[in-house]
């Protein structure tokens, strides 16, 4: 599973038999118009879809294992590329983009100098996303390829269908593909899938978003028809995990609120400041419950140390200290959820003093350590809350997990219905604390999940960073029907200034996992 990302040798091979038929048009459409656009056919296309997130929301920046999927929106590039004139006098290589949809994506020439990549994260810029993912990949590639390597010329005609603020990754989707494009025009075409999703994960982060890794993964790793596991600590792993067969079958509908939250520009009050609650509260939960001097590891989260490195060394501490033996990971997380609310008592949150204090450090200290990567606004910072969310919804991936590798028991009677209900059960109480808890949902996601709990969905949350986006939702094959129309009914036509054809299309879908990133060559 950590092999190459596969190409396919023929572009023809991406028609399988259950690619829509829109989708050959789509490819074949694309194809041309990069012809008309740059006089010269596309040599190769790089594919990454978008994700949605079954469960295990807002922990994968802590460092908790995740259980996304991939779904059939992606991101395509089409790309041609050409060598540097060859002698000294080069100083830069041209990058030519532009998208399908060129006037919400207006095309760009660039002249990048041969040893650094310029992101400016303060404007709000689509081909930010591609020079993310370039920079990334030029980094892997001098790592790889000899002294006095020059990047190729790349024309790039891009075709994305995930909706972007929307809560499925369009933004992993468009950066992952970017850095495979860079990696197939640099002459590598089988792309270790591990080395692009660490590298899509690190320069997401230079578009300013305090990224974890879960969409990069989603994208990349996924695998048709399942669902993928993602544990990030102590290192990159993931796993398909099969959906049980049930009568009737279950379905994943994704819904759309149109509301939409844009992290670039929302990130200082919403997601990076959620991410250094987070930090914080490892750096407190530390300090408070460790013993004097314990220091946490720097274990990948994206301002060092995570809840999940607090996790494991609080325990690792007891086991020596008592000789105990080790607990499950549950118990581990349940007793976790208890200290957090003995330790972390002040509902109303902490100031930055209160926190610096705790840590042994001047405030000055605090603000330079946690709260300068990223730009954050807060007076008070809820640590209880949110390591709260953090371990128990840590706790509810693991017994989803469980649910879907032991499947309704055989044993005695057709339990198939309870079973739905237990795995419903827990999305709904992913939502509860993601709306009072984490304080990332927003009425018309709560609205949506309403609905459909209403007209049969066994379980509605919201899915992505939340605050508008996505909701997922677990209905059977015999309620979508019933579902989409009260939707339509209760929530569509009522929103203000209504939707376009457009939108009513994707408003909703049915999602089936499918496959991760793949380059396909042009014959
Ligand atoms: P969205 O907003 O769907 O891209 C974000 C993060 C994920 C994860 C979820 C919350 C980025 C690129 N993605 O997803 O890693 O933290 O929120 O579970 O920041
Ligand atoms: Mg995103």
């Amino acid at each position: 599973m950590a092999g190459p990302v596969p190409i396919a040798h023929a572009l023809g091979e991406i028609y399988t038999s259950d690619a829509l038929p829109s989708q050959t048009e789509r490819w074949s459409s694309l194809l041309t118009k990069f012809e008309s656009a740059y006089g010269l056919p596309a040599q190769f296309v790089a594919r990454s879809p978008g994700r949605v997130n079954i469960i295990g929301e807002h922990i994968d920046y802590s460092l908790y294992p995740v259980l996304p999927m991939a779904i059939t929106a992606d991101a395509l590039l089409a790309v041609s590329t050409s060598p540097v004139t060859p002698g000294d006098a080069a100083t830069t290589y041209k990058i030519k983009i532009a998208n399908v949809q060129d006037k919400k994506f207006p095309a760009h020439e660039f002249d990048i100098p041969f040893d650094a990549v310029d992101i400016d994260a303060t404007v709000h810029e689509w081909t930010n996303y591609f020079k993310s993912g370039l920079r990334g990949a030029l980094e892997l590639l001098r790592k790889k390829q000899a002294d006095g390597f020059r990047p190729q010329n790349m024309n790039i005609l891009v075709d994305g269908t995930v909706p972007t603020g929307g809560g499925l990754s369009s933004s992993a989707a468009f950066v992952t593909a970017s850095a495979l494009a860079v990696m197939a025009a640099n002459g590598e075409e089988t792309v270790d899938k591990t080395e692009l999703t660490e590298l899509a994960i690190v320069s997401e982060r230079a578009v300013g978003v305090n990224s974890g890794g879960m969409d990069q993964s989603a994208s990349v790793f996924s695998e048709r028809g399942s669902a993928l596991y993602v544990a990030f600590a102590p290192s990159l792993r993931t796993r398909p995990v099969q959906f049980p067969k049930t009568n009737p079958e279950l379905t994943f509908l994704i819904a759309q609120s149109f509301i939409t939250s844009d992290k670039v520009v929302t990130g200082p009050i919403h997601f990076n400041l959620r991410v250094v609650e987070c930090t914080l509260a490892a750096a407190y939960l530390n300090a408070a419950l460790n013993p004097p001097g314990t220091q946490l590891p720097t274990d990948g989260g994206p301002l060092g140390i995570s809840l999940h490195g607090f996790h494991e060394t609080y325990f690792a501490l007891q086991e020596h200290a008592t000789g105990g033996a080790r607990k499950s990971d549950q118990e581990q997380l349940q007793e976790l959820v208890t200290l957090t609310k003995e330790t972390l008592s002040k509902t109303e949150g902490y100031t930055r003093e209160e926190i610096a204090s705790v840590l042994g450090l001047t405030t000055d200290e605090l603000n330079a350590k946690f709260l300068s990567s990223f730009p954050v606004r807060g007076e008070r910072f809820k640590l209880r809350h949110r390591a709260l969310h953090v371990f128990s919804e840590s706790l509810r991936m693991l017994q989803f997990l469980h649910l879907l590798e032991t499947g309704p028991s055989s044993s005695g009677g057709d339990n198939t219905e309870e079973y739905n209900q237990s795995l419903g059960k827990l999305l709904d109480e992913t939502q509860t604390s993601c709306r009072d808890v984490y304080e990332c949902s927003c009425p018309e996601i709560d609205q949506l999940c309403e609905i459909a709990r209403r007209n049969g969905s066994y379980g509605s949350r919201l899915t992505g960073a939340g605050w508008g986006g996505c909701s997922v939702h677990l209905v059977p094959a015999d309620r979508v029907d019933a579902v989409r129309e009260a939707w339509e009914r209760e929530y569509y036509a009522k929103l203000p200034g209504g939707l376009t054809q457009e939108q009513k299309e994707g408003a909703v879908v049915v999602s089936r996992p499918g496959s991760g990133s793949a380059l396909f060559l042009v014959k």
